[in-house]
């Protein structure tokens, strides 16, 4: 079973109007003690996600000190992830099955799958996932369309329902991180608290997380 950090960092393209600036961002958390990063770009198209993955992925190698490169996990696209030399694949409800985006990536990378209802997180248990997400906790502006809210009820009812490594995602921030991992989570997903002040807010999620 893989191990999780408490804190699933999020760099979410659409806050970035540039490469640098993302690249940027991304390495405030890591010296903030982020050791997986998840990159998101749900608005550009396939060669854009790809030349800005692999420019992270460079980037990363390249300004952290060997033990401190994070893993780097792609939303939805197994594809891009070969592609970027990624370490593993987030996908949703809409996206390729567990099991066709498993027979792309292999064994050895990760593969996550996000959950909105008891349904879907039974149903994911049963495949190959090495993790699955469980959302939106608490209200969220960072996603289209979020289905509706599970509460810390729904992460306590996930943590019954599942014995590999449960994320929760939607509206968690540092005031509210230590009961979604009191409820069951193993780890927590965020966008939008850390955009602000990166480093010093993944450190204190850490802090908080401990
Ligand atoms: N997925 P923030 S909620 C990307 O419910 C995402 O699956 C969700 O951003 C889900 O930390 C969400 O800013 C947005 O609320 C999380």
């Amino acid at each position: 079973m893989i191990h999780l950090p408490g804190l699933y960092a999020i760099v979410d393209s659409a806050f970035f109007p540039s490469t640098r600036e993302l690249t940027d961002f991304a390495h405030e958390l890591v010296e903030g003690g982020c050791t997986l990063l998840q990159y998101r770009n749900k608005s550009g198209n396939a060669r854009v996600i790809l030349e800005q993955a692999r420019e992270l992925r460079r980037q990363s190698r390249a300004r952290a000190p060997a033990p401190h490169v994070p893993k780097l996990i792609i939303n939805d696209r197994a594809d891009l992830c070969l592609a970027a030399e990624f370490d593993g694949v987030h996908i949703g409800q809409d996206d390729l099955s567990p099991e066709s985006v498993r027979k792309i990536i292999g064994p050895g990378r990760w593969l996550g799958v996000s959950t909105h209802n008891p349904e879907q997180l039974r149903e994911a248990d049963l495949t190959s996932a090495d993790y699955l997400a469980l959302g939106p906790v608490f209200s969220t502006s960072s996603k289209e369309k979020p289905d509706p809210l599970v509460g810390l009820e729904g992460v306590r009812r996930a943590r019954q329902l599942t014995g590999k490594p449960l994320v929760a995602i939607g509206g968690i921030t540092r005031a509210n991180a230590a009961s979604v991992i009191e409820a069951g989570a193993d780890s927590v997903a965020v966008i939008s608290d850390l955009l602000r002040e990166p480093r010093k807010s993944a450190e204190e999620f850490f802090r908080l997380l401990r």
